[in-house]
């Protein structure tokens, strides 16, 4: 199925889009390749980062066919993080809580994957709706009694929805706002299935994080937008929604939760952070005009350092076969040669090799079975799990190496 380009903004419409960061073409960061697919050619696309200089999305061009990137063997599952999992309940709490949610309750979320978050709405006694199109994970979240459409999420199915008397109290939407390619189709839809009263509750990485932190790793095909608050408060107001609280949360290396309405009452934590970035000059193509080279240096350094402790005889090894650490190998160029292996504890993606580069996935015993002099951190945002994780390893001598925002060796 063939790829697209956009030529114009993918929230406003606009044409002008202005030119930020090129990583060159890459392949599917969640494409993991199984032992059968090594000899095969891999698909490889652009990856190419442009501003709006209209709304302020910064945005990629290429658009992969969604049912490319999310349906056959998606290996991404939200359960395998203990932080994760305590971020999403705590969030749930709190809803419940703040919004006195009850069995005549509803609450929908959207890419709602294994059913990680609407767990705790169901232990709660509240009702629930998932709605995911990766087969996989749905069918995880159903055998714990998530109920999950195995589609996506249109404004069509949210029509269906309503027109049923399905709409939400809340829907959530975790990391899928930027996956969307109908971002405006998706926006309408969560105005239809909302209760006039409602809540949408919708977490993105927050984009003054990656520029400000060089996560450029977290750029890839699945990624099409990187949210500031001005850039979705534009989005959300052409379809009758309003951005009412937001908070800042460090999650995914720096996250907006956007607490979102029918009804338009802007909180102070909005204004305050519409007056940081306006200051900042987020909303501004200066704000991303070094960040190419910052990427650069980045790979330059990180480059350098393994290079050199693999010249001294030292074995390296890499935690994490995450999305981010796709980018990351394949922009710097890290393949076996550089890295023994890959752990990861998501068993789904063991027994299989990194995109592009075709480095083996283990499950993480093998650092405590081979003992690598380093790791190279690919899951970087959840490093202190991660670590605390690795007492044993680190105990023994082995160190971690954080690749961003500058390389640097614990
Ligand atoms: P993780 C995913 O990106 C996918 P990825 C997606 N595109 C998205 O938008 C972002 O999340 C937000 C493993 N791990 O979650 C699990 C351990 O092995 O940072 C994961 O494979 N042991 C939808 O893939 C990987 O690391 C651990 O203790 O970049 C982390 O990937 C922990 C904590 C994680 O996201």
């Amino acid at each position: 199925m063939p790829s697209s380009k956009v030529a114009t903004c993918r929230s406003c419409g606009q044409s002008g889009l202005q030119p930020v960061l090129d990583l060159g073409k890459t392949p599917l960061a969640d494409r993991l390749v199984s032992a059968a697919q090594l000899d095969e050619p891999e698909p490889q696309y652009p990856l190419e980062v442009v501003f709006c200089p209209h709304c302020g999305l910064l945005q990629i061009l290429e658009t992969v066919p969604p049912q490319v990137l999310f349906c056959e063997d998606y290996p991404y599952y939200s359960s395998f993080s203990d932080a994760l999992l305590r971020h999403s309940r705590a969030n749930v709490l709190d809803l419940i809580a703040r919004r006195g949610l009850g069995a005549d309750s509803l609450a929908v979320e959207l890419a709602s994957n294994d059913g990680y978050l609407l767990r705790n709405y169901a232990e709660a006694g509240i009702p629930v709706l998932g709605i995911d199109p990766a087969e996989g994970p749905a069918r995880a979240a159903e055998a714990i009694g998530v109920p999950t459409l195995n589609r996506f999420f249109t404004a069509d199915l949210a029509r269906q929805l309503a027109g049923e008397g399905r709409r939400a109290d809340v829907v959530h939407g975790n990391n899928v706002l930027a996956h969307v390619a109908d971002t405006n189709g998706f926006v309408q839809g969560i105005a239809t299935l909302l209760k006039d009263t409602g809540v949408a509750v919708i977490e993105v990485p927050y984009v003054k994080d990656l520029i400000e932190h060089c996560e450029f790793d977290t750029i890839y095909h699945e990624h099409l937008c990187y949210f500031s608050v001005t850039a979705v408060d534009h989005l959300l107001r052409r379809h009758g929604l309003y951005l009412n609280e937001v908070r800042r949360l460090p999650i995914h290396g720096g996250s907006l939760r956007l607490y979102v309405e029918r009804i338009e009452r802007t909180g102070p934590t909005v204004r305050e952070l519409l007056a940081l970035e306006a200051a900042l000059g987020v909303d501004r193509i200066d704000f991303y005009r070094d960040f190419a080279r910052r990427v650069e240096r980045v790979k330059s350094d990180l480059l350098a350092l393994l290079r050199r402790l693999k010249g001294d005889g030292r074995s390296i090894a890499a935690y994490g076969a995450a999305a981010k650490g796709a980018t990351l190998i394949n922009y710097i160029g890290l393949g076996p040669g550089l890295i023994d292996f890959v752990v990861d504890r998501n068993v789904h993606k063991q027994g299989k090799y990194m995109p592009g580069r075709h480095i083996p996935i283990h499950g993480p015993r093998m650092l405590l079975e081979t003992q690598p002099d380093y790791v190279l951190l690919l899951a970087w945002n959840f490093a202190q799990e991660i670590m605390d994780q690795q007492a044993e390893y680190r105990r023994r001598g082995g160190r971690f190496i954080i690749p961003l925002p500058e390389p640097r060796v614990l």
